[in-house]
């Protein structure tokens, strides 16, 4: 019996594609930029050159609505992928890119983020220099009513040090160093519930989820919805990747005030231009190993 899909392990088609990034070797750097919409990909990607003067950039669009594009960044091979929203499409990207690329990768994530106290402001570049914690919404706290927490919260997992050092000099040097806002950040596994929004719909008791979210984390000052599981990804990859978060902060949650379309857009661009710097900066060894380990 024939199949397009050979393995169901990892499954890959015939010609070496993935399953849900429809990538197969050479078509992604082993520096990415991850970034939330097609839109903020699209405008990046105006700051890469093709493989020779003239070429277009690589460019695919899976049927899972996943856009990878790969190009020069001065030079640099660099990709800028989708990863659309949520912890499960970051999993996709990470593993299934990780399948593709040769040696140590680079992953800087780009998102928008609410900011949770200032100097944290719209249009602050949050970068999660101490890297994320998890905030999950436990369906058993509806199903038993015993009393346990309707929202539990993981131990933070941490950022690479050098990648996060070369982006905040990177955001600050295109930026402004008053739009840098460094501090934990809370990934959520939703935008409402988890990230305490409340409204009348649904019973989410979810009222003093950002209050006790605050105190048990005095350093917090962003809430997103992928950050951690790249830096958790990154944790368990035996060194095969180094990775950083930074968001623009597109929601004052203690304001409730939003961003505007034409702001957001300058700081996808001046965003895009740091993260890609700092991944250009970024020292990678050549090999991961079979067992993990790297090599220059
Ligand atoms: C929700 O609006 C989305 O915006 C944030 C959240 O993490 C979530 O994905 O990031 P992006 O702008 O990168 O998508
Ligand atoms: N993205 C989020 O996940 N939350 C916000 O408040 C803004 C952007």
């Amino acid at each position: 019996q024939s199949s397009d899909f050979a393995n169901a392990n990892f499954p890959v088609d015939q010609e070496g594609r993935t399953l849900h990034l429809g990538c197969k070797r050479g078509e992604v750097a082993n520096r990415i930029l991850s970034v939330g919409s097609m839109d903020r990909a699209l405008m990046i990607a105006d700051q890469l050159q093709g493989a020779e003067p003239g070429a277009p950039l690589f460019q695919h669009l899976s049927g899972r609505g996943f856009l990878t594009i790969t190009g020069l960044y001065q030079g640099t091979p660099v990709s800028i992928i989708t990863t659309l929203m949520g912890m499960p499409n970051m999993d996709f990207v990470v593993r299934e890119a990780r399948a593709v690329v040769e040696g140590q990768m680079a992953v800087i994530r780009l998102g928008t983020c609410g900011a949770l106290r200032p100097p944290a402001k719209l249009g602050s570049f949050m970068v999660a220099s101490p890297g994320a914690v998890c905030v999950r919404r436990d369906p058993d706290a509806w199903t038993f009513d015993d009393g346990r927490p309707h929202y539990t919260v993981s131990a933070p997992v941490p950022a690479d040090p050098q990648l996060v050092q070369l982006l905040v000099a990177a955001c600050t040097e295109h930026g402004g160093a008053d739009s840098v806002v460094q501090g934990l950040d809370a990934t959520a596994d939703s935008f409402y519930s988890s990230q305490g929004r409340t409204g009348g719909h649904f019973e989410d008791v979810n009222e003093a989820v950002i209050e006790q979210l605050m105190a048990a984390h005095p350093q917090l000052v962003s809430l997103e919805m992928e950050t951690f599981h790249l830096l958790d990804l990154a944790r368990c990859s035996r060194g095969g990747i180094k990775a950083a978060a930074f968001c623009i902060a597109a929601a004052e949650r203690y304001s409730n005030r939003f961003i505007s379309k034409e702001q957001i857009q300058l700081c996808e661009r001046l965003g895009g231009a740091a993260a890609l710097t700092a991944l250009m900066q970024c020292p990678l060894t050549d090999a991961v190993g079979a067992d993990g380990s790297t090599s220059s």
